[in-house]
């Protein structure tokens, strides 16, 4: 199986880029390392104390946050930092190329239940005579994106990314703690019978979005003409992962719940790495009124709808939003 760097010189990976790679993976190690303790990491500690400075009894989310910030911090190549933990962007080497962005503990609500939970990220290039710590290197579209992926937290540690090429599979070897490639290209099938919907926020949805729905429910019998089953793991990173995997469509629409955050999701941590992950494996990821990594964002933090997954069924929920 082809160690990391060597499919990274495959895909032509430019020789800045790979160690800015390498240090972020190299942070999810150890958070790979730190759920598989569970309550023991807290209670037990272990070799990683020192490189969390007496914070031992912090939430993983928490840890997940600090360790992957320090390490890219440090790393000459990395420009500035932006965290979904994180109120603003910081400031790193001042000659870094590139820019890193990322959810450290996506589903954190499973942490307690030992469910999947995973990390998210995003590089860009870095954007010259501009403040280390603006936000204009992170407001810049998804289709900048240099490099997106997550890992995964699972049964078995994985790493799904792309450079710009294809989405490749590795898995975490806790033996001697490399990621493998163990699935050279992800491709997801056009057609699907599974969604990946939060139903119980029908009563806020837009009248499309219910319209959508309410023909998946019906089934064979609807204007959908086949059964469909429903998944959903309060995680994004499980939730797509499957539907890259098995074919589906992950779906968190814009709803009016609360008048002045009408999407939950955030753009630069969630929707665009998800986006060019699942376009990379030949799938679709929309918005609900354009494609997601052409969205010019005008804010850090900025939350979108996503349609993410089998390209014929997001064109079909399309077709109800018009
Ligand atoms: P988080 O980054 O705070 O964990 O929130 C994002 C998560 C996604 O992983 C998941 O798809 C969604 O929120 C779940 O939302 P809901 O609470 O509606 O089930
Ligand atoms: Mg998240």
């Amino acid at each position: 199986m082809q160690r990391l760097v060597p499919t990274l010189r495959r895909d032509g990976v430019s020789s800045d880029l790979v160690p800015v790679i390498r240090t972020l993976l190299a942070a999810t190690k150890e958070i790979a390392f730190r759920v598989r303790q569970g309550a023991l990491s807290g209670v037990l500690g272990s070799t990683l104390d020192e490189n969390i400075q007496g914070e031992t009894q912090k939430q993983l989310d928490v840890i997940a946050n600090q360790l992957i910030k320090d390490l890219l911090l440090e790393e000459p190549g990395v420009r500035a930092i932006a965290s979904e933990e994180e109120d603003n962007a910081v400031a790193g080497n001042a000659n870094g190329k590139y820019v890193v962005a990322f959810d450290p503990l996506d589903g954190s609500s499973n942490i307690d239940i030992n469910g999947q939970i995973g990390t998210i990220f995003t590089i860009f290039p870095a954007l010259d005579g501009v403040a280390a710590d603006s936000d204009e290197h992170f407001t810049q579209p998804g289709n900048r994106q240099v490099c997106a992926g997550y890992v995964l937290y699972g049964p078995s540690t994985i790493l799904v990314m792309t450079t710009g090429g294809p989405s490749r599979v590795y898995t975490l070897d806790t033996t001697h703690g490399s990621y493998l490639l163990t699935q050279d290209q992800l491709s997801v099938a056009a057609d699907t019978q599974e969604f990946a919907l939060n139903m119980a926020n029908q009563r806020f949805w837009s009248e499309g979005f219910k319209g959508y729905v309410n023909d998946l429910l019906l089934g064979e019998t609807g204007p959908r003409g086949k059964r469909y089953n429903m998944r959903w793991n309060a995680a994004m990173v499980g939730d797509v992962h499957r539907v890259l995997t098995r074919s589906g469509v992950f779906i968190y629409p814009s709803d009016n719940r609360n008048p002045k955050q009408p999407a939950k999701l955030r753009l630069l941590y969630e929707a665009n790495p998800m986006a060019m992950i699942t376009e990379n494996a030949g799938g679709k990821a929309w918005s609900e009124t354009q494609r997601i990594l052409d969205i010019q964002p005008d804010a850090l933090h900025q939350r979108v709808a996503v349609i993410i997954g089998s390209a014929n069924e997001v064109d079909a929920c399309l077709n109800y939003l018009k």
